[in-house]
């Protein structure tokens, strides 16, 4: 059965991965699972049409058959508990797995998706000079945290698995900040997942359409 996923027609980031498609593209290319991507607007996403797959507008969507998904962490847990590769046979791993999942959207995220607004959006604030050092320690604290657990391991449990991949392309958005480079393990923990094929093959895909500026003058909201 085809797999359609939706994607940005022209990501924001103009190729570095970061728009959450590229999650969706990884765990499909992990599990061997061809895929089609359609491709669409800021505008056409406010549409009926697109508003039926997505409530909120957004991408990335996942239509297989007579289901259709939104929700980028439900997306990828489907493709995991639907084909083999993205979590252990183990109940007790496979469980584990997907608490990293959670972890990583629920927990590790959005200080830094704070950070990302305080940086974008909020710049020119007169209590932002204030603000940023407050909402970058959040994030440091989350880091240490998570950095202590990684330690020297390959991956956050026993192999890989979608928690990895999950927390691996949240830790991708803070690259920028440099934040990242102060947690060394962290570094070498993301530099795993990218060295994957799946990812190079996923990150390849999406590179393709985006690469390059966005449109200047863009003031499109991008989302969290
Ligand atoms: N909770 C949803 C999920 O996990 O699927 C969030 C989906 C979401 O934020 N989608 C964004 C979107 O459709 C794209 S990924 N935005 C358009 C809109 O809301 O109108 C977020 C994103 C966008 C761009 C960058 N970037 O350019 O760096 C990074 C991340």
């Amino acid at each position: 059965m085809t797999i359609t996923i939706t994607a940005f027609e022209r990501s924001p980031d103009g190729g570095k991965g970061l728009a959450r498609d590229t999650r969706v593209r990884w765990a499909l290319e992990e599990v061997g699972q061809p895929y089609e991507v359609r491709l669409v607007s800021f505008q056409a996403m406010k549409q009926p049409a697109h508003l039926a797959l997505h409530p909120f507008g957004q991408i990335p969507t996942y239509e297989e058959g007579d289901l259709a998904l939104f929700e980028t962490g439900s997306i990828v847990l489907h493709i995991a508990q639907r084909r083999a590769g993205l979590l252990p046979d183990d109940a007790n791993a496979r469980a584990r797995a997907i608490t990293w999942m959670f972890a990583a959207l629920n927990t590790v995220e959005p200080p830094i998706l704070e950070l990302q607004n305080a940086v974008l959006l909020e710049h020119d604030k007169p209590w932002s000079e204030v603000r940023l050092p407050l909402v970058k320690d959040r994030v440091r604290d989350r880091l240490k945290q998570l950095s202590a657990r990684v330690g020297d391991a390959d991956w956050l449990d026993a192999g890989f698995s979608a928690g990895d991949l999950m927390m691996v392309s949240v830790l991708l958005r803070l690259r920028a900040s440099g934040i990242l480079d102060e947690f060394p393990s962290l570094t070498a923990y993301v530099a795993r997942g990218e060295a994957r094929p799946a990812y190079k093959r996923a990150f390849a895909a999406q590179f393709a359409i985006n690469a390059g500026e966005p449109p200047t003058g863009s003031t499109v909201p991008i989302g969290r």
